[in-house]
């Protein structure tokens, strides 16, 4: 790293102490771009990353709800709106008893390279809170989801801050929102994405990001002269991203052997496709969190507190959750020849862990870009709403593939141009920062 690079990391260690998260992701960023501050000092001298690094806006306010025995209850609500250069703040929304501003603040400042990276008018921006949804009944997650857009409403709208899902917060949680949203603002809009499809929402966009994250490991897989088909995969999680890319992955003829939860992973030497694709999303609708009911209900193999990164596969899937391969899973993969690893969740690989598979010459593409089909998606619901129309699923399969498709050049063309072929890492950082940074410029010190 040059000095002027150190320097500015150090700085923000200083300013964000214990912000583990945040820093972590900082600091993945910043490893690729020594190559293009050097060569242009105008950013370094407009104080591009300084700026960037620094939210515009963080919102942090008390939920309080009531649940169904009437005891009250008070979460933390957070916004981050992050960067607004190339349009409105848009990301998800996160509701697990994890969320911290750390962890916050690294998913809007992924979201926004992210973002830019789709190449669709949108800013970055996350939120959500620690309130936890397991066992929680309908009407206690209405409650709390109304409480939460209570606050949260005053301080988004379509052409402002478009929140969408995350983890916890899929289809029921936007309908709640969006009521509240409705209710408190006398309006109908797009202001959140993920709608349900008689109101707004759009096709395709539940399975948008596993559906992404699959052509993107396909567009990977080819570079090496090589197709899904006929590949076995690992899937980690069991959620939203884990369903659509089990599914897509099947489709295209590939075999997913494992699913993961909190409690374990299941290894089904079959492939999981067909009912019980369908089964995961009772899965996760339970409530239960445990991936083991698969195991109970299919007769498979369960591995109890394990993750599933030792298992021989030719592509792993990372799909659950931010560091979940780790230094000793990542010297797994490479032991049994895994030769891909395709992002679907946030930050799912350390730092450390990176450097093992990149150094093994494994291809790795990072989440924010093989996992930007769910927000580029999100983009596409907004064009819908706006022009007040519905596209088919065809239309909306077909503009989300091409996105991938770009996205994917876009790394690699930029990795290139940069000196680091193949660096699908370097790409992505490069070219989602040369967008807003010049964006940033464009519209003077703000
Ligand atoms: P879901 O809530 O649908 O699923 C996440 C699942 O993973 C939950 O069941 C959760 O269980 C489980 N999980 C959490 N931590 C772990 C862990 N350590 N090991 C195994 N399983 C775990 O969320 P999504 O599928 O939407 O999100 C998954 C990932 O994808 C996240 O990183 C998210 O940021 C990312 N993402 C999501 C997008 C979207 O459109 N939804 C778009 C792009 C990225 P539990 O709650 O018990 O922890
Ligand atoms: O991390 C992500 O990209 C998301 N959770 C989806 C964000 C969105 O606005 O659709």
């Amino acid at each position: 790293m040059t000095e002027y690079t150190q320097n500015f990391l150090a700085e923000v260690k200083t300013k964000n102490t214990n912000e583990f998260e945040f820093l972590q992701a900082v600091e993945e960023v910043v490893e690729s771009l020594d190559v293009v501050l050097q060569r242009h000092p105008e950013y370094r001298s407009a104080k591009i990353l300084e700026r960037m690094a620094e939210p515009e806006r963080v919102l942090m306010f008390r939920v309080p709800w009531m649940d169904d025995q009437g005891d009250i209850h008070i979460n933390r609500g957070f916004r981050i709106q992050m960067n607004s250069a190339i349009g409105p703040y848009k990301g998800g929304l996160r509701f697990h008893p994890s969320v911290t501003l750390s962890i916050l603040k690294f998913l809007a400042f992924e979201q926004v390279f992210k973002n830019s990276l789709t190449t669709l008018p949108m800013g970055g921006g996350k939120g959500g809170s620690n309130f936890d949804p397991k066992g929680k009944s309908d009407t206690e997650v209405m409650r709390f989801c109304q409480s939460f857009m209570s606050e949260l409403y005053r301080h988004i709208g379509p052409n402002t801050d478009i929140p969408a899902g995350d983890i916890g917060v899929g289809a029921r949680e936007i309908g709640y929102l969006f009521g509240q949203y409705k209710r408190l603002h006398n309006e109908y809009s797009g202001v959140l994405t993920g709608k349900g499809i008689n109101w707004g929402g759009s096709l395709v966009r539940p399975e948008a990001t596993g559906f992404g994250a699959a052509y993107f490991a396909l567009e990977m897989l080819k570079t090496k002269g090589q197709n899904i088909e006929g590949k076995v995969f690992a899937v980690s999680g069991f959620g939203n991203v884990a369903w659509g890319a089990v599914s897509k992955i099947t489709e295209l003829g590939g075999k997913v052997v494992t699913l993961s939860g909190p409690d374990g992973f299941i290894y089904d030497k079959d492939g999981i496709k067909g009912e019980k694709i369908d089964y995961m999303l009772k899965l996760r609708s339970s409530a239960n969190d445990r991936v083991k009911d698969y195991a109970d209900e299919f007769k498979v193999d369960y591995f109890s507190g394990k993750r599933p990164w030792d298992v021989k596969v030719d592509v792993a899937m990372p799909c659950a959750t931010q560091n979940e391969i780790e230094t000793e899973d990542a010297k797994e993969l490479v032991k049994n020849g895994c030769m891909c690893v395709c992002e679907g969740a946030n930050m799912p690989t350390s730092l450390d862990a990176y450097h093992i598979l990149r150094e093994a010459g494994i291809l790795f593409s990072p989440g924010k870009a093989s996992n930007a089909g769910g927000v580029a998606t999100s983009g596409l619901e907004m064009s819908q709403n706006s022009m007040r129309i519905s596209w088919s699923r065809e239309e909306v399969d077909r503009q989300l593939r091409e996105i991938m498709q770009k996205i994917h050049n876009t790394c690699l063309t930029t990795a290139e141009r940069f000196g680091v072929p193949g660096n699908y890492v370097v790409g992505a950082n490069i070219a989602g920062f040369l967008r807003v940074a010049d964006a940033m410029l464009d519209q003077g010190l703000v």
